[in-house]
């Protein structure tokens, strides 16, 4: 974990159970960094590192962090456990670590009970990109700038479809 305070300019916190799950979440930091998000990269577990896991969620709000973005697999309690712990926006992605494919992690991440909210994405890469893209939509209430960034975002997607569009039209004909 990091040390007390985060660097100025770090807004996210993007927390994985463990280092085997850096490959999902590399598409999170991704867009983080297309967005000029800042953002610090937190290694500790439910299961594993309970204590740390605490230390961690009790202090991010202090040290100036706005969103926790948390990716687990296998019985993924630990976007759970941070949400229990802060009341900052916690933004969970489930992943595919066994042989249930991701499945029991979305369960454990979705089925919170009433009073500590999870935000969920989808299991694997697509939630791990929309995690970061629903935390720049957070930012963007504040930041004009993230906000424009997203419009952006938004009409290249659709600029990339026509093109799609055209490109299998061509290969038909
Ligand atoms: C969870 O268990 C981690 O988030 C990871 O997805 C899964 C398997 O971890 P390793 O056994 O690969 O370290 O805590």
């Amino acid at each position: 974990m990091k040390a007390k305070s985060a660097p100025k300019n770090v807004l996210v916190s993007v927390v994985m159970g463990s280092d085997s799950d850096l490959p999902i979440m590399t598409e999170t930091t991704k867009v983080l960094e297309e967005f000029g998000i800042g953002y610090e990269l937190i290694l500790t577990s439910a299961h594993r590192t309970p204590l740390r896991t605490t230390k961690f969620a009790a202090s991010a709000a202090g040290r100036g962090v706005k969103i926790i973005i948390v990716g687990a697999g296998a019985a993924a309690h630990l976007a759970g456990v941070i949400a229990s712990q802060t009341i900052l926006p916690v933004i969970g992605i489930p992943i595919d670590a066994t042989s249930l494919h991701g499945l029991d992690a979305l369960l454990s991440t979705v089925q919170m009970p009433g009073g500590v909210p999870v935000a969920s994405m989808a299991i694997g890469k697509a939630g791990a990109k929309n995690a970061a893209l629903f935390a720049a939509r957070i930012l963007a209430l504040e930041d004009k700038g993230i906000g424009a960034k997203l419009s952006t975002h938004k009409k290249k997607m659709s600029r990339d479809v026509e093109k799609k569009q055209v490109t299998l039209a061509c290969r038909k004909s």
